[in-house]
């Protein structure tokens, strides 16, 4: 199994749920995992891959990225009773809590770190974590949008602090901005972050003014937090080759797929594929994608198998259907452009010319139509 694909998976995950009525979460469900796992034995995807078992992270791996009176609090769930789980939940946003979620969200985390040891230390070339919870949205101290610890910033932290790697690149293709990834790594230079995600004008989840293209990171790490509003994968693709990335990370939310109650987009599964099959090209393969979002019990597992195809080595679906992007993406796409050039020499001279007259005259509506999406990831390639 040298240099196969990892699958790190635990049916303890899918032992949590939302136990009273809440409209924003209900959509999070333990189904998620159960589908997206039975999808990749199904294809038999799951029988080419190494299975890699999952374990609890440690308190002091918890503690690279959250404070000691956060774990504290979240340690004490377990014990609560139902109303005590309502009340104490009533002080984040967006978030559950069950009995059971505090043991798997260690199992998340530390899925992610198993994921990390097996790639990094060359057993696998690469591979995928299915967890619950997500992470990308939980912060030093705080729970956020279904997200309990941050499972993608736990093994990056534990990546540089382990293997003494000096820069990792986490690139989040969930459809909302992974604020708590954000705040962990803003002043820091050693870790990239790059998010693509739906913005509206601070209209979409999390409704942030931090999530948009100006927000480049701070002091020592300003020009090493990238956020692309809308949809545009493409202009960074220079400084993430400047950048070099030992190691790249994926909050890989799924939830900009078709049909997907949250994201509301268009994305066809097969864009995963080529999302993967371009990072494949960073860190001499070094790739570990992290399960984040994704609510759509027939996308998800369809997305999800496009991914493992990839990391697997399987060609790709070719894309079809190639429309342009509209004139506001165009714009953002030019907004982050500028906002970097400080920090980048290479976004210095190239001028914003990735879109030919051929691909602009046809304006489409939807911020993210799915030729829009493949768009993206055609020119993406043709800039690597
Ligand atoms: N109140 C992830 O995808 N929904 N989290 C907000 C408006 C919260 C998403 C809807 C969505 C959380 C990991
Ligand atoms: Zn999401």
């Amino acid at each position: 199994s040298e240099m196969g694909t990892a699958l790190v998976y635990d049916e303890e995950m899918t032992r949590y749920k939302l136990l009273w009525v809440d409209p924003t979460c209900k959509i999070e469900v333990p189904e998620r995992l159960t589908v997206s796992h039975e999808a990749l034995v199904g294809s038999g995807l799951a029988d080419r891959c190494v299975s890699i078992p999952v374990r609890e992270a440690t308190d002091a791996e918890i503690l690279l990225v959250h404070s000691e009176e956060y774990l504290e609090a979240v340690k004490r769930t377990p014990h609560m009773s139902l109303e005590d789980l309502m009340e104490f939940t009533l002080q984040y946003g967006d978030v559950y809590f069950h009995p059971n979620i505090y043991h798997c969200a260690r199992l998340a985390a530390g899925a992610a770190m198993q994921l990390v040891d097996g790639v990094v230390m060359g057993k696998m070339k690469n591979g995928m974590a299915l967890v619950r919870p997500p992470g990308h949205h939980s912060q030093r101290s705080a729970a956020n949008g279904f997200c309990v610890f941050n499972n993608v910033a736990i093994a990056a932290r534990y990546a540089q602090q382990k293997y003494n790697i000096k820069r990792v690149l986490i690139v989040d293709w969930d459809v909302h901005h992974g604020q708590g990834v954000q705040y962990c790594f803003e002043d820091d230079p050693s870790v990239l972050y790059f998010s693509w995600h739906r913005y509206e004008h601070q209209k979409f989840w999390p409704n942030l003014r931090e999530s948009d293209y100006d927000s480049v990171g701070k002091e020592g790490g300003a020009g090493f937090t990238i956020n692309v509003p809308w949809n545009k994968v493409s202009n960074a693709s220079n400084v993430i080759h400047a950048f070099c990335p030992e190691l790249v990370l994926v909050c890989a939310g799924f939830d900009s797929a078709i049909g997907d109650p949250e994201g509301e987009m268009c994305a066809t599964p097969d864009v995963f594929a080529h999302l993967t099959h371009l990072l494949m090209n960073l860190a001499g393969g070094k790739l570990c994608v992290v399960l984040e979002g994704g609510y759509n019990l027939t996308s998800l597992p369809q997305s999800v198998c496009h991914t493992v195809h990839t990391l697997l080595g399987d060609p790709i679906p070719r894309p079809v259907n190639l429309s342009g992007p509209c004139t506001s993406a165009l714009e953002s796409l030019q907004c982050v452009r500028s906002a970097h050039k400080p920090y980048w020499s290479c976004l210095g001279h190239k001028p914003c010319l990735y879109f030919s007259a051929r691909e602009s005259q046809n304006i489409t509506r939807s911020h993210w139509s799915m030729g829009q999406v493949r768009a993206k990831i055609i020119l993406t390639c043709l800039l690597l």
